[in-house]
């Protein structure tokens, strides 16, 4: 009977409308005479929230009917950005939209602009995880995403006289997204100790006692796929202290003080994302967060398979979960130990369970960024699980043991616990032998991966455990929703946005590359997109740039091995050339912006060098009268995701240059040149697999191959180091003041010349100089410019995270989309 009660959702104009007026004038409780543009986007948002529930509730229905096998991706960051934009296209109503608020007197972009970004994540890995979700419900897949509601995201970036500064990231003031569930709450419990003894008919009882019990409540987030009525899940934790507001004994003990702390303490668990990317600090706080975040993640998972009344031995045959990088590799050893210590299962039927349900992806080969926790804070925080490990790992070794009979330091090198002081459990390992399989996110990534850090694990697993995953991006954000004019043209050839489901459909532009017409008109969207950029460069730092001059954007977290720093000297190259050219030569320059933005890990003094450096150039070189509009240098404050929907459609060129073998992927490059931008890389990463589909007269690669890097290190500090010419020039320019107090950048440039120049900047120096003049030549040839950009977009429907969701799906998951009839 309830059935014709149920809400329609919206599809006309005036029923948005209706909608829109009804929560400023209810749910807000305004009245709309005074709906400012916030009260609009509040209202606009709730009633495309409740469009979506009404799906997520019909897609968890269907998914739990249908008792299909499940994907469960466990990320502690979700890179998220904005909500409503993107539930609007993806359910294909923001003209719709867009023609109501109008009407009720709004400009839809105002709107829009309203909203804080979810930024639950620091950099790739994150937004990795957000393109995945938009892929896996637009593939129909059921899956689900669990991570830790952060109560502040990544830090807001500052810049401060040239000086990165730290603003706390609050986003929960009003966010309509999320549905606190206040009846899915599950205890996680910390410390205590371990009592064994012998039951009755002689099984060694392992039982976990006391300690402190911290309480996780469940916030969903609906998912909506493109095109599709699946809505998927993102389910995140929030910590908050056993006692509820705090302790009453304690508080009717007259220990008022204690009980707020430890409802304090409490609720520090999911209060802030550590903002590190690639470099591990070990606190003990972040594996309070990874054990919060995973032991309530599987309790909800395993409580969902117990209703299926399935035998224990189904398990792997109902649910997949992937490891996003080692931060949730605690999930191996939690369900083994509700397997065994719950349930009651033998180890070894349920470690077949285990090693069956995990998948591991690998995100990077830097070891200060691989994981690792010392045994004592272990055996403190969590006892239990530390035993478990210990006995993962002897058996392990013994079948290490018996495959290589006799090789001691085979065991020592591949053992799960480091034999340091203090011990220290290696997470990477655990991951590896807790999974059935492994994956790198490139190709030269995962090969590289197979043949160092983990090469002994493949001689013990074999070859096939190990595999290739290349990273893609969802093409309705970074194409369709960043770049909606690109879009519609691309729509207008190729018969429709059927090309968002499918990016092979791409390729049919290949036809337009030297149609005259098309280029002109493919021109001018990448030059509107330019002139949006410069207004937000003027309207944020107040330097003019001119759109016509060839835009040049690095925008990634700031780290070494990403190397800022080379692109940096390289302007001061190009300043230092400028200067010494006549106005003739000056005249037959390319004008350049160079664009830099990323927000440098608090803690990383190095990376905070390079920004400032970036910032005092700019400084110098934006008002130097010779230069004029041949160079501009440009640092945007707090990139984040939606930046770069902005910034990514604004790019000539954009650079990829790590030290070749030390980006495992790279996703903007994908980004960058799908939005018909060339970039300029290493061989490293996605840039291999870039070019092989692009072809390589459409990318400028430069620099030392990865297989060269140790060697020349080795020559750094073993043999001669002289640096490259032009850059003991820029340097000569930096000592002299002519930047502010070279003291500021010793450290940079003496880790160049005096500590062995680990990430090869002058190795590289002088290809990337030459590489950037062959840039500014082709630049000049607009004609064949185009084409090239137009070949590259054509040819780029391999790195659409779609095709990467289903290749997990075929070769880790096993898992099948769940189709759904539309309007059922
Ligand atoms: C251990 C902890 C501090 C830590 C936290 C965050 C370690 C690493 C990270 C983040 C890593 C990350 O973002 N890695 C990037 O993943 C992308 C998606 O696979 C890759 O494209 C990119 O090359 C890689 O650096």
């Amino acid at each position: 009977a309830w059935k014709k009660f149920q809400a329609k959702p919206f599809v006309s104009k005036d029923d948005f409308e209706k909608e829109v007026v009804r929560h400023v004038e209810t749910t807000l409780a305004r009245s709309m005479f005074n709906c400012d543009e916030t009260a609009a986007y509040a209202a606009a948002s709730l009633a495309f929230r409740d469009r979506l529930i009404t799906e997520w509730n019909r897609t968890q229905q269907r998914q739990t009917f249908a008792d299909t096998k499940r994907v469960y991706y466990l990320s502690l960051e979700f890179l998220m950005g904005r909500a409503l934009d993107n539930a609007m296209l993806n359910v294909g109503l923001k003209n719709v939209a867009k023609e109501g608020l109008s009407e009720l007197g709004f400009r839809i972009e105002d709107i829009i602009n309203q909203e804080h970004d979810a930024a639950l994540g620091n950099g790739g890995l994150g937004r990795l995880a957000a393109c995945f979700l938009d892929s896996m419900a637009s593939l129909n897949f059921p899956a689900w995403g669990y991570g830790l509601r952060y109560k502040y995201g990544i830090f807001k970036q500052e810049i401060v006289d040239g000086y990165q500064v730290e603003v706390p990231d609050y986003w929960l003031d009003f966010n309509p997204w999320e549905f606190p569930r206040h009846d899915i709450v599950v205890d996680v419990q910390f410390y205590g100790g371990v009592r064994k003894y012998q039951d009755e008919v002689g099984k060694n009882v392992a039982v976990w006692e006391g300690g402190e019990i911290v309480k996780a409540t469940a916030y969903d987030v609906p998912i909506p796929g493109f095109d599709t009525p699946t809505t998927n899940n993102m389910r995140l934790w929030s910590s908050k202290a056993a006692s509820g507001e705090f302790d009453f004994q304690k508080f009717n003990s007259g220990d008022y003080e204690s009980s707020v702390a430890d409802q304090q303490r409490a609720e520090t668990i999911s209060a802030v994302l550590y903002p590190n990317d690639n470099l591990d600090r070990g606190k003990e706080l972040r594996l309070k967060q990874q054990y919060f975040w995973v032991a309530a993640s599987l309790y909800d998972i395993v409580r969902r398979f117990k209703k299926s009344k399935r035998a224990w031995s189904e398990f792997p045959d109902q649910i997949a979960i992937q490891l996003n990088d080692t931060h949730p590799t605690l999930a191996i050893v939690e369900l083994q130990r509700i397997l065994i210590d719950m349930e009651g299962l033998d180890w070894d039927e349920a470690w077949t369970i285990v090693t069956n349900t995990f998948g591991y992806t690998n995100h990077t080969v830097l070891p200060e960024a691989l994981e690792k926790w010392s045994v004592p804070l272990f055996q403190n925080l969590l006892p239990r699980h530390l035993q478990i490990i210990y006995d993962i790992n002897m058996f392990f070794l013994q079948s290490v043991e018996r495959k290589f009979p006799g090789d001691r330091d085979m065991l020592a090198r591949v053992s799960i616990i480091e034999e340091s002081q203090p011990k220290m459990v290696r997470m990477a390992f655990l991951a590896i032998v807790g999974s059935h399989k492994v994956n790198g996110v490139a190709e030269l990534h995962s090969d590289l991966i197979k043949t160092t850090i983990f090469k002994d694990f493949v001689k013990i697993f074999g070859p096939d455990k190990f595999t290739n995953v290349t990273n893609g991006i969802t093409p309705r954000r970074w194409l369709h929703q960043a770049n909606p004019r690109l879009s519609e043209l691309i729509a207008s050839k190729t018969g429709g946005l059927g090309f968002l489901k499918d990016l092979n459909v791409l390729n049919e532009l290949e036809k337009f590359a030297d149609d005259k017409a098309f280029k002109k008109e493919w021109a001018e969207i990448k030059y509107a997109n330019k002139v949006r950029l410069a207004k937000y460069i003027k309207s944020t730092t107040g330097v003019t740039v001119n759109p016509a001059a060839l835009f040049d954007i690095q925008v990634k977290r700031i780290h070494e091995y990403k190397r800022q720093q080379l692109n940096i000297f390289g302007v001061i190259h190009r300043y230092l050339t400028i200067k010494a050219m006549t106005p003739e030569q000056r005249k037959k320059l390319a004008p350049r912006v160079s664009i830099f933005g990323g927000k440098a890990a608090p803690g990383y003094w190095m990376a905070k060098t390079i920004i400032h450096l970036i910032n005092n150039v700019g400084a110098v070189v934006n008002k130097d009268p010779d230069v004029g509009d041949l160079l501009k240098v440009i640092f945007l404050e707090d990139y984040n995701v939606s930046k770069a929907e902005i910034i990514t459609p604004a790019s000539d060129v954009s650079e990829h240059i790590s030290t070749a073998g030390t980006e495992a992927s790279g996703t903007s490059n994908m980004k960058f040149v799908l939005n018909g931008g060339l970039i300029i890389g290493t061989c490293d990463g996605a840039n291999i697999e870039i070019t092989r589909e692009i072809g390589e007269n459409n990318i400028f690669l430069f620099g030392n191959l990865a297989e060269d890097v140790e060697d020349l290190r080795h020559t750094h500090n073993y043999g001669s180091h002289t640096l490259d010419p032009d850059l003991v020039k820029v340097f000569d320019l930096i000592k002299s003041n002519a930047f502010g107090d070279a003291g500021a950048f010793g450290a940079l440039t003496g880790s160049i010349e005096d500590h062995g120049d680990y990430y090869l900047v002058s190795d590289d120096f002088h290809s990337y100089i030459q590489t950037q003049t062959l840039v500014d030549e082709a630049y000049k040839n607009q004609e064949e410019w185009i084409t090239k950009t137009i070949l590259s977009v054509a040819r780029m429907g391999f790195f659409s995270s779609d095709r990467c969701i289903n290749e997990y799906a075929e070769m880790i998951w096993n898992v099948e989309p769940l189709p759904v009839e539309k309007g059922s």
